[in-house]
């Protein structure tokens, strides 16, 4: 390593002395102004954790839902998940380090991980659409090249898309070609032979209105579009032509508004969706015959895949396990309906991709969703080899392990408010003294209620979880909830009010 040219290098991405970031719950997040410096650390650790790992890493500069203005880093480990939770401690002290203490951070991190510095390392690059990426990329690149890594800049990628391209390039191409052209192939091909298979064909199956957020997810599924022919034909509303990147719209505002994007207009029964800045969240939506808005959010979709799955299991006869994961943010009747009525094990785990994926591994299929719409199936390889052997299967049990085969493919496999401090999977509030014993006794007025706060991992704020039997209540007790907040977590701004 040399650590004259890193001295130097990180002297022209200097960090502002006195900056303490956090590595949240996907990375670092914050004002784009405060982040050249982050970026070309975590340059520097992607190249590290390449030499430890001898593969690809990627590193995907967004910020996700966040408002235009904000801007952040995720970390690709080589098969396409969130980086290991050892190196996000690393990620922290690298990002925090003084400049002067640089040197001795990374000197720390290669010997404490065994890093062979001599070892080659390449780095995948991808951004969003944001203002501040292109800029910010390019001090990740800095960061790679000055640990003499090598990288492949993508320029614009939705965050999946960077995914596969690590996945890809670390499995040899077998997973896929990691192109562009190569995703798009792989995916809808899988797309256009499951719809063959289906039992609904009307060209009302086939169109959907999508909300891209102003982001990235535009440009992408435009580029996508082409590669459905006549299998899906898509209708794009706020593709960032004007309007501000997840303002008024986005699947976080539709989540937590209950409502459609601004700029789209729905008649009943049309199919809609919303993606996120960075296009790795979808939630689902419609209005029916009376005008009333349905939202399929990732409770349902878990629910709704895992119940097909599981016929399809049925089908092919086989006793592979299926296991559903969530948060604490999921529906208690979505958990109740996939327990008592599906009868598939459902695990609870902390807010943040990483953990939920973590947790899926653990099964044959594991159907991972937070409420707010990110999410994937995993398949394990005892699927696989399941499926190579239902060759010799009958007609009808081919059927749906072709099927299934191409589920496979579809799935792209591949995460001061902290006075707050929480257990039992974010469920319950350990600090400050007394809020979880006033929440409890909040949620005990209210039928089928449930409660919980928690502070974010990727914004400023403290989230208030409530559900309970009717809107009206469960309106009432998030506005109870957050009151006590306010008063035992010593809140700031305006008090919340009722109503
Ligand atoms: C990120 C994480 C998600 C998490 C969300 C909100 O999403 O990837 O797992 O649910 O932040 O986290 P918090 O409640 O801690 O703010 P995204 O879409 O912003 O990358």
């Amino acid at each position: 390593m040399d650590l004259g040219a890193v001295t130097k290098y990180s002297a022209l991405h200097a960090k502002p002395s006195g900056l303490i970031l956090q590595y949240g719950t996907a990375g670092f997040r914050t004002k784009a102004e405060h982040l050249d410096h982050v970026m070309f650390r975590m340059g520097l650790l992607a190249a590290l954790r390449s030499k430890q790992t001898k593969s690809t890493i990627g590193v995907m500069v967004t910020a996700s839902h966040n408002p235009e203005e904000d801007n952040g880093v995720k970390l690709v480990d080589p098969l396409g998940e969130m980086l290991a939770p050892s190196w996000e401690e690393h990620a922290t002290c690298l990002a925090n380090a003084e400049e002067q203490d640089m040197q001795r951070v990374l000197i720390d991190i290669s010997e404490k991980e065994a890093v062979n510095l001599q070892q080659d390392a390449f780095v995948v690059v991808g951004r969003d659409t944001r203002p501040s990426s292109e800029k910010l990329s390019q001090s990740v690149i800095d960061g790679v090249t000055v640990l003499g890594g090598e990288f492949h800049d993508y320029g614009l990628l939705t965050t999946p898309q960077l995914h596969y391209m690590v996945y890809c390039r670390n499995t040899g191409s077998r997973y896929g070609k990691a192109t562009l052209e190569g995703y798009y192939q792989k995916l809808s091909k899988a797309f256009m032979e499951l719809i063959k298979q289906a039992s609904c064909s009307g060209d009302e199956y086939r169109s959907l209105k999508v909300d891209c957020a102003n982001g990235i997810g535009a440009l992408k599924l435009r580029e996508m579009e082409h590669y459905f022919s006549q299998g899906l034909s898509v209708q794009l509303f706020n593709d960032g032509s004007k309007g501000k990147l997840n303002h008024l719209c986005g699947a976080d505002f539709v989540k937590s508004h209950q409502k459609p994007p601004q700029g789209m207009e729905i008649k009943s029964n049309e199919r809609c969706c919303s993606f996120d800045g960075d296009a790795d969240r979808i939630v689902y939506y419609y209005h029916d015959a009376d005008g009333h808005f349905h939202l399929i959010d990732g409770d349902k979709i878990a629910t709704l895949i895992s119940s097909f799955l599981k016929e399809l299991l049925v089908e092919i006869g086989e006793s592979l396990n299926i296991g559903v994961v969530q948060t604490a943010y999921a529906n208690g009747s979505s958990t109740r309906y996939l327990e008592e009525v599906m009868k598939v094990p459902v695990y609870c785990t902390k807010t943040g991709v990483k953990h939920l994926h973590h947790k899926a591994q653990e099964f044959d299929i594991g159907v991972y969703f937070e409420a707010n719409g990110h999410g994937t199936a995993l398949f394990s390889t005892a699927v696989e080899m399941k499926i190579k052997q239902s060759e010799q299967l009958e007609e009808k049990k081919r059927k749906a392990a072709k099927m299934l085969e191409n589920i496979i493919d579809l799935f792209n496999q591949v995460a001061d408010r902290r006075v707050i401090s929480t257990t039992n999977a974010e469920r319950q509030a350990v600090t400050p003294p007394g809020l979880q014993e006033t929440i409890n006794d909040l949620v005990k007025k209210y039928k089928l209620s449930r409660a919980f706060v928690r502070p974010s991992g990727t914004e400023d704020v403290v989230r208030v979880y409530a559900e309970a039997d009717s809107q009206e209540s469960a309106d009432h007790l998030a506005c109870e909830v957050s009151l006590a907040v306010f008063q035992l977590a010593g809140g700031i701004g305006e008090r919340p009010q009722p109503g």
